[in-house]
């Protein structure tokens, strides 16, 4: 942990936010538990140094249930980007993201004064900005949790259960992209947060479609090399895409996983591996050239395509494009994808 950091940075953000009576924070498009809990947290550091109530935004939508059923369990406020007027605001903060990378319904003119993340830096820093971006750590909410001991803020119940969620599944149970001090944060906030809510999260009941995009992400599902490549075409909401992403990475044999969707005219992209040796972050960047916007970290990476037609032939085609691309960034010769169901090889 870099307590000493911690303390400068949030005194600095606690400092910028005084007196101010209108604050956002933004998180992500389609926020996941990482993302809401940094945003929960600053808000309640916030509330607590300062008495200010911050509002927290995002675009899209919050769409697995797992973490529908965190944001009404641990009562976290979120509202819609769309129905709040961004120039109302005298401060505004990103957490887990930054402006300029596609995945921010917050417009690219806006200015940000404070941003905390932990992907790599690629916003320019200008004037006065604050930015703590610590690139090594496997949550965001990590670096919150920081602040809140730096600045000796208790933290109830609540809000240790989601911070507790978000590390948990950002790193898998501290198994993916997980640094020391995000082992430190969960273990302490374990002890802090409530057993019974985080089982209600975890096992969320889910909807029908949920089973019908399992089937579909296994019927379209091809394999190439060491790589599996999946197509939901239309989805409901996008997280649905990583998530089987991640459950595709186990099978055997397979050790990078591409995603795809078209959620509201928009592509989604997911790109997974557990090759240590490979930057998922620069592979899905080299992918979208043209196409759209990418980001991410070493192991997890997520893109946007737009605008992106709701024709499945044209989806088909977008699919071979990125497959042609993923293949030649890993040096792949290019082959016939195998089916995941079935025999024989096919397409
Ligand atoms: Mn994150």
């Amino acid at each position: 942990m870099d307590l000493q950091r911690s303390l400068e940075y949030s005194e600095l953000m606690i400092e910028k936010v005084r007196g101010k009576r209108n604050i956002l924070i933004v998180a992500h498009d389609n926020p996941d538990p990482d993302a809401l809990a940094a945003a929960y947290a600053l808000s309640h550091l916030f509330l607590v140094k300062t008495g200010e109530t911050a509002v927290i935004a995002c675009g899209g939508v919050v769409g697995r249930r797992e973490n529908r059923t965190m944001v009404e369990k641990l009562e976290i406020d979120v509202v819609p980007i769309e129905e709040v007027d961004v120039n109302h605001f005298d401060v505004v903060c990103m957490v887990d993201s930054q402006p300029g990378t596609g995945n921010s319904a917050l417009p690219d003119c806006c200015r940000v004064d404070i941003i905390i993340d932990h992907h790599p830096l690629r916003t320019t820093p200008c004037d006065r900005q604050l930015i703590d971006v610590r690139d090594g750590y496997g949550a965001c909410t990590t670096i919150l949790y920081e602040y809140m001991l730096a600045q000796e803020v208790y933290l109830g119940t609540r809000l240790a259960t989601a911070m507790f969620y978000a590390i948990r599944s950002e790193t898998q149970d501290l198994g993916r992209e997980w640094s020391p001090p995000d082992r430190k944060a969960y273990q302490q906030l374990l002890s802090l947060s409530n057993n019974r809510i985080l089982f209600e999260i975890a096992h969320a009941k889910v909807p029908r479609e949920y089973f019908l995009n399992v089937n579909q992400a296994l019927e379209s599902a091809r394999i190439f090399h060491d790589v599996l490549v999946f197509n939901l075409y239309e989805v409901e909401h996008p997280d649905i895409v990583a998530e089987m992403a991640d459950s595709l990475l186990r099978m055997d044999g397979v050790s990078v996983v591409l995603g795809m969707g078209c959620c509201n005219k928009e592509g989604v992209l997911s790109l997974r591996t557990d090759r240590e040796d490979l930057f998922a972050g620069q592979l899905i960047r080299q992918m979208v050239e043209g196409l759209g916007s990418a980001g991410g970290h070493g192991m997890i990476a997520g893109g946007q395509i737009r605008p992106m037609s709701g024709n499945h032939a044209v989806q088909k085609e977008l699919e071979n494009t990125l497959v042609k691309r993923l293949l030649k960034a890993l040096d792949y010769e290019p082959v016939r994808g195998r089916r995941l169901l079935g025999g024989s090889p096919t397409m």
